[in-house]
């Protein structure tokens, strides 16, 4: 259970950090799942693209970074499809959030170490715009962060003003202008972790984290989770396959009912698609 000077803090600050959310033996299954997926299924990238490197990196850094980034881990691996339903975790949602809370994401964002890549300010917001501001993102860490591993660093408060402008474009990942934006003028505070630790923020927070310049990995998984209310901006239902209801109950609000139990739907070659499910 949070206490209330937790859940203020989010409320507040737009973040908080809980200490040992995961047990080491769930950190430790977790994080050789995740090391099996990666030497299975993964590729060493150098990160987000885009021009803000040459603001956030030496010249002989700008091109040598690494990254191994992961979706939806649960394509394979039981342990992590059984994660989402962690109970702490989804304790901790239903506490900051709302009783209802439906899954929407699961990444790996993995800094190999030395140079491991950084990310530049920017809000998750334009990655996923959703109609409102009841969107957390949870940061499970898999190993310890400090501050030399490239942690998360946020400007607190900062979620208190709603989306903002980043750039854009088919050869960037969204981020804040740094011109405007950049650790070298707006202040931010580093958040250190523990293996085990999540820190819990808005999407709407401004975020950003450095480099990796230490010799170890800093893998830390990020959940995406939202009221089921809140669907993404101009659709009037919510996203194929990101519906699992995590905690509570989705009411029936105006949406069409999806599922057909018609006669005709069950007839071979009789497979229909309404809404988003399909049904034979
Ligand atoms: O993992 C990090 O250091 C930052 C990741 C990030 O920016 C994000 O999850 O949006």
């Amino acid at each position: 259970m949070l206490t209330d000077a937790q859940v203020q803090h989010y409320k507040e600050e737009g973040y908080v950090k809980v200490e040992q959310l995961f047990s080491h033996e769930e950190v430790q299954e977790l994080g050789e799942d995740m090391n099996r997926i990666i030497e299975t299924w993964g590729e060493e990238i150098i990160g987000w693209h885009g021009p803000w490197r040459d603001r956030y990196l030496s010249e002989n850094e700008r091109l040598n970074t690494k990254a191994v980034f992961m979706h939806r881990p649960d394509h394979f691996s039981a342990v992590w499809s059984r994660s989402y339903h962690h109970k702490g975790l989804v304790s901790c949602i239903a506490q900051l959030v709302g009783p209802t809370m439906q899954w929407h994401h699961t990444v790996l964002h993995g800094k190999p170490p030395e140079l491991g890549t950084p990310f530049p300010m920017h809000q998750d917001y334009p990655f996923y715009p959703h109609e409102g501001p009841d969107f957390i993102d949870c940061l499970l860490h898999l190993d310890d962060a400090p501050a030399e591993s490239g942690c998360l660093r946020v400007v607190p408060g900062s979620h208190k003003n709603g989306p903002l402008e980043h750039n854009t474009g088919p050869d960037t990942a969204p981020h804040l202008p740094p011109e405007k934006y950049h650790p070298d003028f707006i202040d931010s505070i580093e958040v250190p972790a523990k293996a085990g630790d999540v820190i819990f923020f808005s999407y709407l927070l401004i975020h950003w984290s450095d480099v990796n310049r230490t010799d170890k990995w800093r893998r830390g998984v990020r959940y995406g989770y939202h009221t089921p209310e809140m669907h993404p901006v101009g659709k009037d239902s919510a996203e194929p396959n990101h519906n699992t209801i995590v905690c509570g109950f989705k009411e029936r609000r105006n949406e069409p009912k999806p599922l057909i139990a018609s006669a005709d739907a069950r007839k071979p070659g009789g497979a229909k698609i309404e809404g988003e499910f399909v049904t034979a």
